[in-house]
């Protein structure tokens, strides 16, 4: 399946929507190719929810460990920090991107290269109830984006 810059995806789930379900759209679901003995790269999308919502979790069958993380420059170093949640108010476009949220994977047993799909399942928590949506993110080369420097991050975790 070929997949296109923006794509819809809808959590399969949402066809047998109970009345509590938020309708969570996703777009332009990609995740960063790797260089060679690069472990871990991200994931971003521009995530909407027609209720109030949070992200609480994002797993993925092939990516050992997946973490939601934030970026912001403290002084002039550039710093990310694990998040627990990620608040998808009402109506708003929330975007995970690098220099912001975004979903961090780790531990890559192989490299990602550019076109593979990546499968993520985002657990979404509206009015008390959870719910999973699955998104496929198409990898992109680092060359083409160039929105982060190639060089180490510092990870904080608190
Ligand atoms: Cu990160």
């Amino acid at each position: 399946m070929k997949l296109n810059g923006w794509m819809i995806v809808v959590a399969a789930s949402l066809a047998t929507q109970a009345a509590w379900a938020a309708n969570i759209s996703v777009s332009d679901a990609w995740a960063r190719a790797t260089m060679p003995g690069q472990q871990v790269s991200g994931a971003y999308m521009q995530l909407q929810a027609d209720a109030d919502a949070r992200l609480v979790s994002v797993s993925s069958p092939v990516v050992p460990r997946v973490e939601m993380h934030e970026m912001k420059m403290d002084g002039d170093v550039m710093r990310m920090r694990e998040v627990k949640a990620i608040d998808l108010p009402k109506g708003k476009t929330v975007s995970l991107e690098p220099g912001g949220f975004h979903i961090m994977l780790m531990n890559l047993p192989k490299p990602i290269a550019a076109g593979d799909v990546i499968p993520l399942i985002l657990t979404v928590e509206s009015g008390g109830k959870q719910q999973t949506v699955e998104v496929k993110a198409e990898a992109r080369s680092p060359m083409g984006s160039g929105a982060m420097p190639n060089q180490p991050m510092q990870h904080h975790h608190h």
